[in-house]
């Protein structure tokens, strides 16, 4: 008699880590970030298809719980400085919709005026800092944001954000050494996501966790499930209050994975089908979905009305966007070194 073998692994779920604490309200927020992260990353790569996007496009899917979880932990005069995947950190920190659609497709209403195709755009009004596409750069620039905290006797904190592969750079090293001689409020967020291009971490360096290195430099460190939106949260949460007591700087290590190639012009062969199928199984938005429904925080009603919101309002500014002009090409040189009252620089 022939035995069928049944799979026993178990579903992929997330917990809420002990001591969260975030009302209903605050968890219903967090969904709609990370809903809406999704979905605009959704409809920019269909726009990318259709040659509307003007240069690169990068995605955070698998990630994006990391994003979302980390910037909503921060406070007011706290400073934030994303990465090309960390759409949600933007999104948390109120950069709508229309910036993002307006700055992928280079018109002219976009928050760089149509001069970059991607996230490479700050806002100090909103405490962000524009993110540089040198890997590892924003670490020792991040670095100086929380010095300055510190002289200032500023509560507050500077998070970053660092890839697999961005840990390996100069900056990164000098950055995080000097951080923690200083002992400044920073945070520095590493998205553990197994790739760097086409590179596999085991071609990067030779530690399991990254966060290991904490230690090397003598300052906090903690791994956390990157897909799992609470305790993103939570832990940046804890480094905060670490940071703010003068107990800082804090490496975050988030374990997860990119689910796309590098950029989406990258279709990753590299990467084996049994794995990616492993990751899709831990999608963060599913996880979520199933957390915030099992614990009764809305009804699968409610959830579809969330979603058809978030849709008519991507699809909204997708049309305004759109219908609206690039930028004209004799204020190409205007503001970009500092702002300019009408010339050029
Ligand atoms: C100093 C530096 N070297 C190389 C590059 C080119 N480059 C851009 S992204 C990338 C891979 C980054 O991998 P990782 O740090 O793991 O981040 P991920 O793309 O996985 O988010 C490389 C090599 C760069 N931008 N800066
Ligand atoms: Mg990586």
């Amino acid at each position: 008699m022939s035995t069928v073998k049944r799979s026993t692994s178990k579903p992929y779920r997330i917990t809420a880590p002990k001591g969260l604490d975030l009302t209903d309200g605050q968890m219903m927020e967090l969904y709609r970030y990370i809903l809406m992260n999704r979905r605009i990353e959704d409809k920019l790569s269909i726009l990318y298809r259709q040659a509307k996007i003007v240069g690169g496009l990068y995605s955070s899917l698998g990630q994006e719980a990391t994003s979302v979880g980390t910037a909503y932990a921060l406070k007011d005069g706290d400073a934030l400085a994303p990465m090309i995947r960390n759409l949600g950190s933007y999104l948390v920190r109120g950069v709508s919709v229309k910036d993002f659609v307006s700055q992928y497709t280079a018109r002219a209403c976009s928050p760089t005026q149509g001069k970059d195709g991607t996230a490479h755009f700050g806002d100090p009004a909103k405490g962000l800092i524009g993110c540089i596409s040198m890997l590892g750069t924003l670490i020792p620039v991040m670095m100086g944001v929380a010095m300055t905290m510190k002289i200032r006797k500023q509560p507050n904190v500077a998070l970053t954000y660092i890839g697999d592969g961005g840990t390996s750079t100069t900056d990164f090293h000098e950055g995080v050494n000097f951080a923690a001689v200083q002992k400044v409020p920073f945070i520095l967020v590493m998205e553990h996501n197994q790739y760097a291009y086409s590179t596999h971490t085991s071609m990067q360096f030779s530690v399991k966790d990254l966060v290991t290195k904490a230690e090397a430099y003598g300052c906090y460190g903690e791994k956390f499930d990157g897909n799992n939106i609470l305790a993103a949260y939570d832990v940046t949460r804890r480094a905060r209050e670490m940071c703010v007591a003068g107990d800082g700087p804090v490496l975050l290590e988030s374990k997860t994975f990119r689910r796309k190639g590098h950029a989406e012009h990258d279709p990753a062969g590299y990467v084996l089908a049994k794995i990616r199928t492993e990751w899709e199984k831990k999608d963060p938005l599913d996880a979520y979905t199933r957390f915030v429904l099992e614990e009764k925080l809305a009804t699968k009603a409610d959830l579809d009305a969330l979603e058809e919101e978030v849709a008519a309002e991507i699809n909204r500014e997708v049309d305004e966007v759109l219908d609206g002009p690039f930028p004209d090409p004799h204020k190409i040189n205007q503001d970009v070194y500092a702002p300019q009252e009408g010339g050029q620089t």
